[in-house]
């Protein structure tokens, strides 16, 4: 399994961009520092989420960033992708492990039974969802907290990943927890100056 050493990941979401250029705020964002993208983009179908992720792919291999595809393996695979990040309601990762062995595969945890699974140990990162409340993923179950960063991180040598309202405040906090990468959205894509945020936020994860 490819190991998974990334500290800022940034996630995407058209509609958080605020109408500006879609691949001008991911580029801002990785020159901040954003060192692995996941392009999801749940409006879309399929043929246009096939283009606009080899479109990133481009982009993303411009500065040797990995790009992960949330739940579709055909556009993950197909865009010759480096990995896939799943859910529950997703395909299974034992599934994808199967079929795609040499694939970054993310697992989205977002109960505590679920770390002893077999679709959490073929994961090569764990993204615990969501670490708090957020406006923008409100289909989840329960938060995490800091309480269930330092519980999970107890638990698992996985390297976790924390999403959900995870911003420039925040970070270096959760870093301390246990988490090992801030999976970010709203406070990079729609911030003023996304560039700016990024770096922001990882210096944040650097001091931590
Ligand atoms: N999964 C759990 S929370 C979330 C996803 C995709 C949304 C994170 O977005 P934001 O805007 O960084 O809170
Ligand atoms: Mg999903």
């Amino acid at each position: 399994m490819p190991a998974f050493n990334h500290k800022l990941y940034l996630v995407t979401d058209e509609r958080a961009c605020l109408g500006r250029d879609f691949f001008k705020v991911v580029e801002a964002a990785i020159k901040g520092g954003v060192d692995v993208v996941q392009i999801r983009e749940k409006e879309l179908p399929e043929k246009e989420f096939l283009n606009k992720t080899l479109k990133l792919k481009e982009l993303c291999d411009k500065y040797n960033i990995p790009l992960i595809v949330n739940d579709m393996l055909s556009v993950a695979m197909h865009g010759r992708t480096a990995g896939i990040h799943v859910g529950n309601s997703d395909l299974s990762p034992v599934m994808i492990r199967m079929q795609w062995p040499e694939s970054v595969l993310g697992y989205s945890l977002e109960h505590v039974d679920q770390l002893s699974t077999s679709h959490a140990m073929v994961a090569d990162y764990i993204a615990l969802s969501p670490v708090f409340p957020t406006a923008t993923k409100t289909d989840t179950i329960t938060e995490w907290g800091l309480e269930g960063v330092r519980e999970v991180r107890a638990l698992t040598k996985h390297p976790l990943v924390a999403i959900g309202n995870v911003h420039a405040g925040n970070a270096a906090e959760v870093i301390r927890a246990g988490a090992n990468c801030l999976a970010i959205i709203t406070a990079i894509c729609s911030a003023n100056d996304p560039e700016r945020a990024a770096s922001v936020i990882r210096n944040e994860i650097e001091r931590a």
